[in-house]
């Protein structure tokens, strides 16, 4: 590893204790509520850490199985002292985000060129700002990046994409607001193999899983891509606002059920004390976590990683 990809990853985690920290601190503090004058791990401090988890929005059934999880072991080990309960729930935790078989998923396949990417999901969770970081994640990998402006429902949408395009410095392909998002989508791709580009991002408009034409679109936009590339596209990718808590759960169900979407980026993890949703959405769907937002900069986005996570999750302040 060179000097500098050290450094780099240095930041990024430094980005990603910043970005969970309110996460956290909500979490501990209400942890050492619950352990006030106890010494043991018991019934009633595994019914208040119940509470908190759920509180926390990890989720009815990833809270279950981590209160499982932990009391085997309080009847394994006979004796838990509450002061050992933040090294637990920090193993089982990681081992239940590592049981997950998606678990550590790369970046893109290189194999295909280039690797289309739609990103997809309701309104305001992030989608173009993800678009803006991911293109500049690329580039500075060296990759070479197209993208295209589908949300042609509104004007403000193509210009956002375009200021980043320009920020980044990379192509980008649009026509006029109200034109069809298919044929954006269509000229992308092709703009993106005769210029032998590595990389295409499609943007779409927000819109909710219950609006059937909207969802309808999105199938269109696929299918004319493929007319390009057999295979396009290559990752749909679900981007859900981590600051609604279960509202992103929700929204990941219904996404999940109509669309294949096939990696998940959670966004707006810094300033929300919601974090813990990472940890029951990465729990619970069979479609990996593969991105996480921590901020609004060019910089704030990160491949997720389970265990850099969980542990930038419960590092001590
Ligand atoms: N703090 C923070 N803000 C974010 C993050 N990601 C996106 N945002 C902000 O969220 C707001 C909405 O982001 P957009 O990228 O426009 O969302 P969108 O999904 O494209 O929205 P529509 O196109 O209207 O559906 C913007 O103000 C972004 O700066 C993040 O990780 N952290
Ligand atoms: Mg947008």
């Amino acid at each position: 590893m060179s000097w500098y990809k050290k450094i780099f990853k240095k930041e990024e985690k430094e980005s990603l204790d910043k970005g969970l920290e309110k996460s956290s601190q909500g979490f501990f503090e209400k942890i050492s509520k619950a352990v006030v004058g106890k010494s043991t791990v018991d019934e009633d401090v595994l019914d208040n850490l119940e509470e908190i988890l759920i509180a926390s929005d990890v989720g009815a059934s990833t809270t279950i199985k981590i209160i499982e999880r932990i009391e085997q072991r309080v009847a394994r080990d006979k004796f838990v002292g509450t002061d050992e309960l933040d090294q637990i729930l920090r193993e089982e935790i990681t081992g239940l985000l590592l049981e997950n078989p998606h678990a550590g998923t790369g970046n893109i396949d290189e194999t295909k060129k280039p690797y289309v990417i739609m990103v997809v999901g309701v309104n305001g969770v992030g989608k173009t700002t993800t678009i803006g970081k991911l293109a500049h994640q690329f580039k500075s990998e060296g990759k070479s990046v197209v993208l295209g402006a589908a949300d042609t429902f509104r004007a403000a949408a193509v210009d956002q994409l375009v200021i980043w395009s320009e920020r980044v410095g990379v192509p980008i392909v649009k026509q006029n607001m109200g034109s069809d998002p298919a044929s954006v989508a269509f000229d992308t791709v092709q703009s993106a193999v005769a210029n032998q580009a590595d990389v295409v991002i499609i943007d779409t408009a927000g819109r909710l899983h219950n609006k059937v034409n909207l969802m309808n679109e999105l199938t269109k936009i696929k299918r004319v891509m493929q007319k390009v590339i057999p295979d396009a596209p290559h990752e749909i990718l679900l981007v859900l606002d981590g600051s609604t808590g279960q509202n992103a759960f929700e929204q990941a169900k219904h996404f999940t059920a109509a669309t294949e979407v096939n990696a998940l980026a959670v966004t707006k993890l810094d300033g929300t004390a919601k974090g813990g949703v990472v940890i029951g959405i990465s729990d619970q769907f069979q479609i990996p976590v593969k991105y996480i937002g921590v901020g609004e900069k060019m910089t704030d986005l990160q491949l997720f990683n389970g265990a850099e996570f969980v542990d930038s999750f419960f590092k001590k302040r």
